[in-house]
């Protein structure tokens, strides 16, 4: 039987599997922290691309989010422990200029995906270095992983290298390949051709 209150924290058309699949599209890269930077580009508000090394990004001060993941394909997965920085603090270490609406999330081998800039600066936006106070493995997204557990997890960029700050809207890997600009589990905004005016670039 499942848990009463996980089952009430379940998203209309979502199911809890056995296990914590592991999804993803591509290789897992190789992690070389000499070679590692995170770099946060686009608009920012110096006008410069700002790149953290390793030391400095794992120097970052840290949080915990504990939330619920929910995939596209239908499965959830309940009440996990995520450390790391959250997406607030790494845009007060290199913040937007005036204008930024959104953000694109960059992984390696140029995965990538959009987030409007309000479900970015969310409490619950976490980069995430730890799954419940473990390193996350490599299949997981080491060393670090963009966890927002409140929209689709196509949208937790595993491996991720770089956040861009954009003025104009753009759609990432998957929102480019047909699914929703969004991405809210809530409104089951899974698909492109249910969006509504104004939920995506034209
Ligand atoms: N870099 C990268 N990140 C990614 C993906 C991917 O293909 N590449 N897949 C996404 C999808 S569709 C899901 S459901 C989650 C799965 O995370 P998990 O493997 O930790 O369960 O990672 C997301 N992050
Ligand atoms: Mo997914």
């Amino acid at each position: 039987m499942p848990d009463p209150t996980e089952e009430d924290r379940l998203p209309p058309g979502q199911h809890v599997p056995r296990g914590h699949p592991v999804v993803h599209y591509g290789r897992v890269p190789t992690f070389r922290p000499e070679k590692w930077n995170l770099s946060v580009f686009g608009a920012t508000a110096s006008g410069q691309e700002a790149r953290l090394t390793w030391p400095e990004f794992s120097a970052l001060p840290r949080t915990t989010v504990v939330a619920d993941f929910h995939c596209v394909t239908k499965f959830s997965i309940m009440g996990k422990e995520w450390g790391g920085v959250s997406a607030g603090t790494l845009m007060r270490a290199a913040p937007p200029a005036p204008g930024v609406g959104h953000v694109m999330v960059w992984g390696e081998y140029g995965y990538s995906a959009n987030l409007r800039l309000a479900d970015f600066e969310r409490d619950s936006t976490i980069f995430a270095l730890e799954l419940d106070e473990r390193p996350l493995t490599a299949e997981r997204g080491f060393p670090v992983r963009i966890v927002v557990p409140h929209l689709y997890a196509w949208k937790s960029v595993k491996w991720v290298r770089a956040v861009e700050y954009l003025l104009d809207d753009r759609r990432g890997f998957w929102e480019d390949r047909g699914y929703h600009n969004l991405g809210d589990p809530w409104r089951e905004q899974r698909y492109a051709y249910q969006e509504d005016p104004g939920d995506g670039p034209p």
